[in-house]
């Protein structure tokens, strides 16, 4: 437990794998385990899929299922932190195209066994209003859950760093921290289907042109903690 929430609390603390333990007891008495440092008016939406509920078509109680012509589309990414050699590249998290089952490496981009995750940087080509920023995973283990911190930038401020190295905090080179996700349930492994909405009670995120996703594993009892996302969704406000 106390493991776990040393996690939380290294998310949108950047790249720092480990902090105190007592603070991270202190804090958690004050804090909510899952939504760490989101704005307010942010919210975060997780579904799971378990069993038969998992399936290609990525159908989710709550979470709206991947679409083929989000805004995030034609966006470019990169890998600016971490290992990238694992499974597909990175245009499987943009190309529309799912997993057809619950652990297939050639359909899922994830950071390298042994590694303690990395930073996705998508640039979106121009800035646009955003309304949802969604993300999907599949795998029948600990891989399925996601960890990651969202930041968000419309690139204008003097000081804005696109690459933030893993010794830069976001938070102080022009990125906005839209949320901290944590999927992982209290209690398993966590194997499944996972489909996160990230919203804002206004109807948008904030006007902005590059997303940057901190991912870090699920756990690290072993070297398979990277999480395999299938898909990363941008919706734009209409
Ligand atoms: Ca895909």
């Amino acid at each position: 437990m106390v493991c776990n929430v040393a996690m939380d609390l290294a998310v949108p603390s950047g790249r720092v794998r480990r902090v105190c333990c007592a603070l991270a007891i202190v804090l958690s008495c004050v804090l909510p385990s899952r939504i760490l440092s989101s704005p307010v008016g942010v919210h975060v939406s997780v579904d799971r899929n378990t069993g038969v509920q998992a399936t290609p078509q990525f159908k989710f109680q709550h979470v709206p299922s991947p679409v083929k012509d989000d805004a995030g589309a034609h966006a470019k990414l990169a890998v600016i932190v971490g290992d990238p050699e694992g499974g597909a590249d990175l245009a499987a998290l943009t190309d529309g195209a799912l997993p057809t089952a619950e652990d297939q490496p050639s359909a899922n981009f994830f950071f390298a066994a042994g590694t303690d995750g990395g930073r996705i940087l998508m640039d979106l080509g121009a800035v646009i209003n955003v309304a949802a920023v969604n993300t999907y995973s599949w795998h029948p283990s600990t891989r399925g859950p996601q960890v990651y911190s969202l930041y968000a930038a419309d690139g204008t401020e003097p000081k804005f760093n696109p690459k933030p190295d893993e010794n830069t905090h976001p938070a102080t080179c022009g990125w906005k921290l839209i949320a901290t996700v944590d999927t992982r349930p209290d209690q398993g492994e966590g194997g499944g289907q996972y489909g996160v909405s990230i919203t804002d009670a206004s109807g948008s995120l904030g006007k902005f042109r590059y997303l940057l996703f901190d991912s870090i594993p699920t756990e690290i009892d072993d070297p398979f903690g990277n999480t395999f996302f299938s898909e990363i969704d941008v919706v734009a406000k209409k």
